[in-house]
């Protein structure tokens, strides 16, 4: 006879769950494309910058693994996201950079909304489940926005563009990441 678990009752809401899970696909969705990315930049010889974005790919795994158990151990159900239809092919290297600023801006926009729908409906323990989430994306932006700087301060003609790909390699020195 199949074994019933009987669901405890839980602080976490219906609404923030789907919150939550709809999180879940923006941070599935970056990891994707920055493999996409990583795979383009790979192809194309700027190594540096495959390897930059290879590591934010798994990065961004991460986050979404840490919003899986987050909503497990508050008695939902963590989705995995539905993801299809990611660009995998670039004009530039400039555009790739321009595309994760855009992307990043979008990110933290939904944690923004994410946190803004705890503080109201007072689930102050979601709400500090995201401060991480918060002061990641200001990292994140700011990395994406160094590397969009680069094209215009080094310019992209002659050994410019293999400069601007060496230079990304550094970027991660100059910003903070969050504590764990
Ligand atoms: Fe998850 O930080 Fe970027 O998207």
């Amino acid at each position: 006879m199949e074994k019933q678990i009987i669901t405890p009752k839980r602080s976490l809401t219906e609404e923030t769950e789907q919150l939550l899970n709809k999180q879940i696909g923006m941070e599935g969705l970056s990891s994707a494309y920055y493999l996409a990315m990583a795979s383009w930049c790979e192809k194309s010889g700027y190594a540096t910058s495959a390897d930059f974005l290879y590591r934010h790919s798994d990065e961004e795994r991460q986050h979404m693994l840490k919003l899986f158990h987050y909503v497990n151990d508050a008695g939902g159900h963590a989705r995995h996201p539905d993801i299809t239809g990611i660009q995998d092919d670039f004009k530039s290297l400039r555009e790739v950079f321009e595309l994760i600023l855009e992307h990043e801006i979008e990110v933290t926009k939904s944690i923004n909304d994410l946190v803004d729908h705890c503080f109201k409906i007072k689930d102050f323990t979601t709400f500090q489940f995201l401060q991480w989430f918060v002061i990641e994306q200001r990292e994140e932006e700011t990395l994406a926005r160094r590397a969009v700087e680069l094209f215009d301060l080094i310019g992209e003609d002659g050994v410019g563009l293999w400069t601007i790909d060496n230079e990304i390699g550094k970027l991660e020195n100059f910003v903070t990441p969050p504590q764990e």
